[in-house]
């Protein structure tokens, strides 16, 4: 039995080695990746997030806690690659925009993206346009993915879309997600689609591909 509420709290502390173990047994266990996914780790950044933002904890606390989440996202990695294991279906570059260093998100995004079949070639964090844009041509993306964490960054996201648009490559599709971006900001800047969550985007991808 895993006990959620533990392992909450371990990621809470940045505990890294007890996320890793505690995830480990869980799918020893057979439980769901999925589950362990949010009811483990998700669920544990969402009170991280909620401490951070009450300046109850703060820069360093929060940057061991992410790297805790970060070897949990990595102890489920190769079961999230089993899951759905597929041919490939398109290509996709993925970056957190210019500006900003969040990546937690993103990775999920890139980790769940590749084990749906995707070929993921993941930039990192503090991405320019011109990043995507030699990547885009060096992979031969089908997709952009951008990801944005705060509210300062996320217009770029519209940087990016509009000098693609001037550039040689006016018809790539763009997929954005991050805290602060919606369905309608997305709309707005001309994304062709908004994942909520890594699971939705997934599905987004999908769709955006078999519209290819
Ligand atoms: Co930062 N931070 N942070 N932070 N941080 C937030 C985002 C904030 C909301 C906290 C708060 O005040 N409540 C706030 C932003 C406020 C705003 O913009 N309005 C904030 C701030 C202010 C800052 C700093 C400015 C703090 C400072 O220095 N004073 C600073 C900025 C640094 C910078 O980027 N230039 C900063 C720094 C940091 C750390 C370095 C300490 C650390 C990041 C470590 C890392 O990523 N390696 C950090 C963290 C961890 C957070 C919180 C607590 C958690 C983010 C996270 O990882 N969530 C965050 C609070 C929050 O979001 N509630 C916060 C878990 C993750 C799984 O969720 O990233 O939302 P998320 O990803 C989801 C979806 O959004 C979606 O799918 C994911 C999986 O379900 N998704 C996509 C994400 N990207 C996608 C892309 C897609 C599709 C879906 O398509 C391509």
């Amino acid at each position: 039995m895993i006990d959620y509420a533990e392992l909450n709290q371990f990621l809470y502390e940045g505990k890294a080695k007890k996320v890793v173990e505690i995830v480990q047994q869980a799918l020893d266990d057979g439980i769901p990746v999925s589950e362990v996914l949010s009811e483990g780790l998700i669920a544990g950044m969402a009170v991280l997030g909620e401490d951070f933002k009450h300046n109850i904890l703060y820069v360093p606390e929060v940057l061991i806690a992410a790297r805790a989440m970060k070897s949990g996202l990595n102890a489920l990695k190769p079961y999230l690659s089993e899951e759905d294991k597929k041919d490939k279906k398109g290509v996709i570059v993925i970056g957190t925009v210019k500006g900003d260093l969040h990546d937690i998100g993103k990775n999920l995004v890139s980790m769940m993206s590749e084990g749906a079949g995707y070929e993921v070639y993941d930039l990192g964090v503090d991405q320019s346009f011109e990043q995507y844009y030699e990547a885009a041509v060096k992979y031969k993306a089908d997709i952009i993915g951008m990801s944005a964490l705060l509210t300062t960054t996320m217009p770029y996201m519209k940087t990016v879309i509009d000098k693609f648009k001037e550039s040689d490559l006016p018809n790539m599709k763009f997929v954005v997600g991050g805290a602060p971006i919606n369905k309608e900001f997305a709309d707005e800047i001309g994304a062709d689609g908004y994942g909520a969550d890594a699971a939705s985007t997934v599905e987004v991808l999908n769709r955006l591909m078999a519209a290819v």
